[in-house]
This record gives structure tokens, C-alpha cells and sequence, in this order.
């Protein structure tokens, strides 16, 4: 027997839905109760039972009607179970009621999902935006956490850096918040000095970019292997579990034909991603931003791929990049029971990862998508860089300019190879 098999108590959990009539998005229930059930996986629980409540309204005061509460109840007793997980956001009043009228930990679907990433950040800044997105989202529930603040780490919705000082007042969490937001400025200053260097390097950006375990960590680690600077220590970590990866990686990809780019992966996405968690990751995802290119990476083998592949858009567009092109990368076909070829669509095409199906299609695609083409965009360029402007005006034909009070802004049709020069002066 393993030593971690003993150390780990095995989390045992129930898991309940609301299913509100006339609402549009219950239609999903059946596909979110699934995800939540694979979050609870990936959070370490094992899933006792599943129940799903259908109501007109939500109770205010413990979400689910009181005769579902003791049902619950019942279960938890009979069971063991120590922790209920609520496939929505509830209020700290509530949390504490059911607790109360349970028995035991109650969390919500949004704190399972902070608890997941509170598990894999690896480094500084990432273990800071999870914090923070912590913080952010007890705040307001001090007053109905007492019995998990209370607590010392153990089961899910406790770990995370910072829970011993959630114990103290509510302005230590204040001032927390405001030191890690000053730490992460840091990060973000050396970040953008990193982004700058590669900017110059004039390579063209690929992002990785989807729904969370399509496989985009593979097909990173497949088109590595094809470069030629191929080096089995820059692959990057892969698991069948949702959310993998957590960090941002990038690398260069040197194939052959002269096709080269940098190649960023990103954190995967899920649906009801918590809004504090997308505001925290922004910095990380800011990459996706300075793209030329997304490949967005779509488990065809899933059968919730379009709600996926919409919660993915979605999250782009509160990104602000819903504009940038796009390769819709159908992946994991292999698993398909029926062959498919390659879609009409232009943009779309279908690959497996793992037997390297369409692979050398989509590097084509690639190739087309961040070779030679025009580009219309704005520049700021500083007053006090004028040799840029200038250099500028023989790069590009410039359709219009504008002076504020920065510098200038120069609205250009500029050739892709020449844009990549300019890029750090772009008005996003
Ligand atoms: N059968 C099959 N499995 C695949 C394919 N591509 C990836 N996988 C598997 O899918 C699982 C998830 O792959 P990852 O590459 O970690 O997925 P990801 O999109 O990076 O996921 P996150 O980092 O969690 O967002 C792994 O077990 C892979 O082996 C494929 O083409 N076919
Ligand atoms: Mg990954």
C-alpha cells in the first residue's frame, strides 16, 4: 500500500443541482451536474450521490426547499459524507443555514473550482491570482463561513495559500488583497519586459487556446516534437484530469519549410468559470491578447462539444479577443466511432493528437494563417520616439493619423512580416 493512500482521507461528497423552471440554461443541467462531478473528481472527492431539486424560485435562505435539505441530510448521515457541493454560487448566509440544518461542510461550485487551482498553481504569480480570487470571493461570505474558517486546511473549499490568516479580521483580508495586488504589478512589469523581447523577436504568436482537458497541452508536446529544437525536457505536463495546466508556457516551433512561431498554452476553460478566477488569471491570459493566431482546441470526442466549444468563446470575448482568427481544431477523432474528414469550413479541420491524423493539414493551416497578409490596425507611438514614426511611414501605408496627448496614433495597412515590429506600440 502507497504511504499517500493513508495520509489522504478519502472526501466523500453529494452533489445537488437547482433546476429552475423557464430558464433557458437548465436545458444544460444534465451536462453541468456531469462537469461538477468531474470537478469534484479533479478537487480529490469521491461522488456518493447526485441530486437535483426542481423549483420555480431559490429558497433565500437555504437555496434548496427545506424537504430537500433534510433529504440531503439523511443521505449524509447514512453515508458518510463529509462535504455537499452546490453546482451554483451561494450566499454566506445561506452556506451557513445549511450547514447548520445539514451538519456538515457545504461549498459551492465556484469555491470547488478556486479549491482546484488553489491544488495545482505551481508558480508565484499564479499561486498570488488564485489567492486573490479567493479572497475576492469570501469577502462578502465572511459572515456565513465562521464554521470553514475555522477549520484548518483538510477538506476541499480550505486549502490555498492564506487560509491561516482568513482567520483574522476582515481588514487583514483588505490589506492582503492589496498586497497581492501590488506583488502581482511586479510580476506583471516583468512579464511585459519578457513580452517585449519576444516581440522583437519578430516571430509570430500562436495561442492554444479551449475547453479544459481538449488536449491542448498534447498537441503543444506533437508540435514540439516536430520542431527542430526539439528537447524533451521543454514538453509540457499533460493528464486526462480537468485542469492540467494552470501556468502559461510558451515555446518555439521551428518545422520545417521555414515554419516558425512561438507556441503559448494556457490555462484550459470550463463553464460558470468564476468571474474573480477570470479577472485574476487576465494578467496570465494577456498573452492570448498579443496572439496572431488562436488554435482553438475542441474535444470532438465529447459529447457536450458545442457548449464547450461556446463556453470557450464566450470567455474570449470577456477577454476581449473574440476578433482574432481563428483554426476551430477539432481534436481527439481517433475516438470517433464514424470517420470524419476534414469540414468544408476553411477554418476548421479535424486531428488526433495522439495518432497525428491531420496533423501536417493543420500545420499548413497554420502556416497560412500567420504567413504573409494585411493587416489594418492602430499604433500609439510616443512623441518621443519619432524615428519609429518615421521608419513607420515607410513600412506601412498610413490611413489616417491622430494626435492626443501620449503620442500619435497612426491607423496603418501594414504586411504581416512588418506588423510584428510594431507590435508593442498597438492600441488594443
Ligand atoms: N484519444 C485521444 N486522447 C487525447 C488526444 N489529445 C489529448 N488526449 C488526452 O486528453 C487528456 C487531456 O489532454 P491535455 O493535453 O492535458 O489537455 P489540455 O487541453 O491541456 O487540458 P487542461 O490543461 O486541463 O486545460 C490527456 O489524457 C491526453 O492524453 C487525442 O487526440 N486522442
Ligand atoms: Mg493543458
Amino acid at each position: 500500500m502507497k504511504i499517500e493512500e493513508l495520509e489522504t482521507p478519502t472526501i466523500r461528497a453529494v452533489l445537488v443541482g437547482m433546476n429552475i423552471t423557464r430558464k433557458a440554461e437548465n436545458e444544460m443541467l444534465d451536462e453541468s451536474m456531469e462537469e461538477l462531478e468531474e470537478l469534484a473528481k479533479a478537487a480529490g472527492a469521491e461522488v456518493v450521490a447526485t441530486t437535483v431539486q426542481n423549483k420555480q424560485a431559490i429558497h433565500p435562505a437555504h437555496y434548496i426547499g427545506k424537504g430537500k435539505v433534510e433529504e440531503i441530510a439523511e443521505i449524509c448521515r447514512n453515508h458518510d459524507v463529509n462535504v455537499v457541493i452546490f453546482n451554483d454560487e451561494l450566499s454566506g448566509a445561506q452556506i451557513r443555514n445549511l450547514e447548520t440544518m445539514i451538519g456538515i461542510d457545504v461549498i459551492d461550485r465556484t469555491t470547488l473550482i478556486l479549491d482546484i487551482f488553489a491544488q495545482r498553481a505551481q508558480t508565484k504569480e499564479g499561486k498570488l491570482q488564485v489567492e486573490l480570487a479567493q479572497l475576492k470571493y469570501r469577502l462578502p461570505r465572511l459572515s456565513g463561513l465562521g464554521k470553514q474558517l475555522s477549520r484548518q486546511g483538510g477538506g476541499i473549499g480550505t486549502r490555498g495559500p492564506g487560509e491561516m490568516k482568513l482567520e483574522t479580521d476582515r481588514r487583514h483580508i483588505l490589506r492582503r488583497i492589496d498586497d497581492i495586488r501590488s506583488q502581482l504589478k511586479e510580476v506583471k512589469k516583468n512579464r511585459e519586459v519578457q513580452r517585449n523581447q519576444r516581440l522583437k523577436s519578430e516571430l509570430p504568436i500562436v495561442a492554444l487556446v479551449g475547453y479544459t482537458n481538449a488536449g491542448k497541452s498534447t498537441l503543444m508536446n506533437v508540435l514540439l516534437r516536430k520542431s527542430e529544437n526539439y528537447d524533451e525536457k521543454r514538453e509540457v505536463y499533460t493528464k486526462d484530469q480537468l485542469f492540467a495546466t494552470l501556468d502559461i508556457s510558451l515555446r518555439k516551433i521551428s518545422l520545417s519549410n521555414n515554419i516558425e512561431f512561438l507556441l503559448t498554452d494556457t490555462v484550459g476553460f470550463v463553464s460558470k468559470l468564476p468571474h474573480d478566477l477570470v479577472e485574476a488569471f487576465k494578467a496570465t491570459l494577456e498573452e492570448v491578447k498579443y496572439a496572431d493566431l488562436l488554435l482553438h482546441i475542441i474535444d470532438a470526442s465529447n459529447e457536450n462539444y458545442e457548449l464547450q466549444k461556446s463556453t470557450t468563446l464566450k470567455v474570449l470575448k470577456e477577454l476581449g479577443v473574440e476578433n482574432k482568427k481563428v483554426i476551430n481544431v477539432f481534436n481527439k477523432c481517433d475516438k470517433l466511432a464514424y470517420d470524419i474528414d476534414i469540414p468544408k469550413d476553411e477554418n476548421s479541420v479535424f486531428v488526433s493528437a495522439i495518432t497525428g491524423k491531420n496533423l501536417e493539414h493543420l500545420i499548413q493551416m497554420i502556416d497560412k494563417g500567420i504567413g504573409k497578409k494585411f493587416i489594418e490596425t492602430k499604433f500609439l507611438i510616443p512623441y518621443n520616439q519619432g524615428n519609429i514614426a518615421s521608419q513607420l511611414h515607410e513600412d506601412a501605408e498610413i490611413v489616417s493619423s491622430e494626435y492626443i496627448e501620449t503620442g500619435i496614433v497612426l491607423k496603418v495597412k501594414i504586411e504581416d512580416i512588418n506588423y510584428h515590429k510594431y507590435k508593442k506600440f498597438q492600441l488594443l
